[in-house]
């Protein structure tokens, strides 16, 4: 019997994000990746995963359409030693702005590096007020649609987590 089976789980239980094996609760070399609530895109969480695989890290990807309050349930349980979220819909702006409060408002996130990312929005107008706006809610990076974001996002890493040379630094 199955562990999920044998603690009499549902399927879909039997999936939740704190069974997956790689997770290390607390540890300090584990990033944890997610998109939010409205957002069903993938492949810029896979993206991220591999990226933040090469840094040195390793990830808990909680995939697309992660409701609030798991993600704040997750970040708490883990303790990762930074959050990526990421959002290409164009909500990312709303959804971003509501998630971060409920992170913040947890002291044991109250210090962990929170960063966001992707296609935050539907239009260049108010870019840059909004990332303003995020950073003010608690976010320690923004990285909305910009050509030198994955450059931008390993300076951050290494100088906030101590990363290693990575792959973007091969010629
Ligand atoms: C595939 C796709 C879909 C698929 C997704 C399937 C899946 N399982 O992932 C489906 C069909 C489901 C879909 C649905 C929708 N989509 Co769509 N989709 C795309 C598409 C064609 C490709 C996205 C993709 O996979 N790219 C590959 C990944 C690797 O790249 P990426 O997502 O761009 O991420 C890069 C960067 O943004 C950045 N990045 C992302 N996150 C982060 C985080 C950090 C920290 C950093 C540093 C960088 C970073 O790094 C990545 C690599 O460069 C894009 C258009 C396009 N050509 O980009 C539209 C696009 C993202 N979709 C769009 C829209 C509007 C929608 C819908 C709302 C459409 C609708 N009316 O229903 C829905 C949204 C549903 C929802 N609830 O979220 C818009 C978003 C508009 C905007 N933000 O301005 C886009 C841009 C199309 C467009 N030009 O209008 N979509």
């Amino acid at each position: 019997m199955s562990g999920a089976a044998a603690r009499g789980t549902t399927g879909l239980d039997a999936i939740r994000p704190s069974d997956v094996e790689s997770a290390s609760p607390g540890g300090g070399r584990t990033v944890l990746v997610s998109s939010m609530a409205s957002d069903s895109h993938t492949w810029n969480l896979v993206y991220l995963q591999l990226l933040i695989n090469e840094f040195g890290f390793e990830v808990v990807n909680l995939g697309p359409c992660v409701p609030d309050d798991l993600l704040v349930s997750e970040c708490v349980a883990r303790r990762p030693s930074m959050v990526v979220l990421s959002s290409v819909n164009g909500h990312g702006y709303q959804d971003g702005m509501r998630v971060i409060g409920r992170l913040r408002e947890r002291p044991e996130l109250a210090g962990t590096p929170v960063v966001i990312g992707g296609k935050l929005g539907v239009s260049e107008v108010d870019r840059e007020v909004h990332a303003a706006d995020l950073l003010a809610a608690g976010f320690d990076a923004v990285y909305d649609d910009r050509p030198d974001g994955a450059a931008l996002f390993r300076s951050f890493v290494t100088t906030r987590l101590g990363a290693g040379a990575t792959a973007l630094d091969a010629p």
